[in-house]
């Protein structure tokens, strides 16, 4: 109830907040809007650095830790504070770029790396229409060293690989089916590396829109590649111009996880809802909640999606390749017209 809420006026004179440790972050949101977001668009840059929390925010491990061996310390801003070191890591690769763009906003103001990583990810999301509003939080503590190399996973793991692998950093929490909830990000996102010689392959149709395309279109029969193929994590994906993931591909179709995949076909409120809640646990991995501040009210709320769920031109239901032994695949409207490319993300500037 915002009428019975107290808020403190911003020592910059306009804004307000519920808590005077949001304050500072106006300003940042104004600053990464303007320049990374290009005026607060759903594009590489919001994408990459959505990315990035959780190439961050994952790289925790009580089990090594259980060995004796540094574990990490999850939400904790390591790869933007050793970026040589962690963008080296096989998984990161691509990831440099995000940072080097990120840094010198970071260094404007007086937020920590790790708070300001894991706002731009929720500030970015924010820019695509149909995403839900992703919390913010205030009050990480910085790594003092880098995440050791091996704990963030692979397109061309097995589902197994990937569910120990989230499981072990959440303690449990990320479990198969939240896995899936996770994976709700790859519907804005693209690859610049999987295949070395295209960049900016999208997941989806629709890599602007927060929209559950992503789990329509991993569940069509594969039968082509965007480039030559035979790249390490990439199976053949359903249209001209798009890539498939091998982990998504596999987990879309495990017993485990093809009908919370399915689930997803067409369900807007559960691809906003379930994603704020992964999002919200991600992104303060390894840190210690009672020092956290709740300044989600600073992220905008973002615009409703846009177009409805369909299957793409020149496809009938007789492509999808049902996973799910429960439950029929959703019977979607067919987009009309020839069967057409999917254009890819241009890619940010390099620096
Ligand atoms: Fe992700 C992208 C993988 C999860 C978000 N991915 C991506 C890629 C890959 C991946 C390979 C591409 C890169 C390049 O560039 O090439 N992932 C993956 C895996 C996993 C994942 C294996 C596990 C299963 N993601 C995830 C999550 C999230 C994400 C959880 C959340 C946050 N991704 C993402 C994004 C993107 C990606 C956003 C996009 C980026 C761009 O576009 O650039
Ligand atoms: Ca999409």
């Amino acid at each position: 109830n915002a009428a019975l809420t107290r808020r403190v006026t911003c020592p910059d004179g306009k804004n307000t907040a519920t808590n005077a440790a949001c304050c500072q972050l106006f300003a940042v949101r104004q600053d990464l809007q303007q320049n990374l977001f290009h005026g607060g668009l759903c594009t590489a840059e919001a994408h990459e650095s959505l990315r990035l929390t959780f190439h961050d925010g994952i790289a925790i491990s009580p089990a090594l830790e259980a060995q004796g061996k540094f574990g990490g310390g999850g939400a904790d801003g390591s790869i933007s504070i050793f970026p040589e070191i962690e963008t080296a890591f096989h998984p990161n690769i691509g990831l440099d770029e995000i940072v080097a763009l990120q840094r010198p906003i970071q260094a404007r103001h007086n937020l920590s790396h790790a708070d300001f990583l894991h706002f731009a990810g929720a500030l970015a999301a924010s820019n695509c229409a149909g995403a839900p509003q992703l919390s913010a939080f205030v009050g990480r503590k910085d790594a003092t060293q880098p995440a050791p190399d091996g704990l963030v996973p692979e397109p061309f793991h097995t589902p197994d690989q990937i569910f120990d692998r989230l499981a072990d950093a959440s303690e449990g929490e990320f479990d198969p089916i939240l896995t899936v909830w996770l994976l709700t990000a790859h519907t804005v996102a693209a690859a610049n590396d999987v295949d070395p010689t295209k960049s900016g392959l999208p997941f989806d149709s629709t890599p602007e829109i927060w929209d559950t395309q992503f789990f329509v279109e991993t569940q069509l029969r594969g039968t082509l590649f965007p480039g030559k193929g035979g790249n390490q994590g990439e199976v053949e994906s359903p249209l001209a111009g798009e890539i498939r993931l091998q982990s998504d591909h596999t987990i879309a179709r495990d017993p485990r996880t093809a009908c919370e995949w399915q689930s997803f076909v067409d369900n807007q409120p559960k691809a906003q809802a379930m994603f704020q809640f992964v999002f919200q646990v991600l992104s303060t991995l390894g840190q210690n909640q009672d020092d956290l501040v709740d300044c989600t009210e600073v992220v905008p709320i973002p615009a409703p999606p846009q177009g409805r769920t369909h299957l793409p031109a020149g496809m009938t239901m007789n492509d999808i390749e049902q996973a799910c032994a429960e439950t029929p695949f959703p019977t979607l409207p067919i987009d009309p017209g020839p069967r057409t490319a999917v254009a890819p993300v241009v890619p940010p500037p390099k620096v």
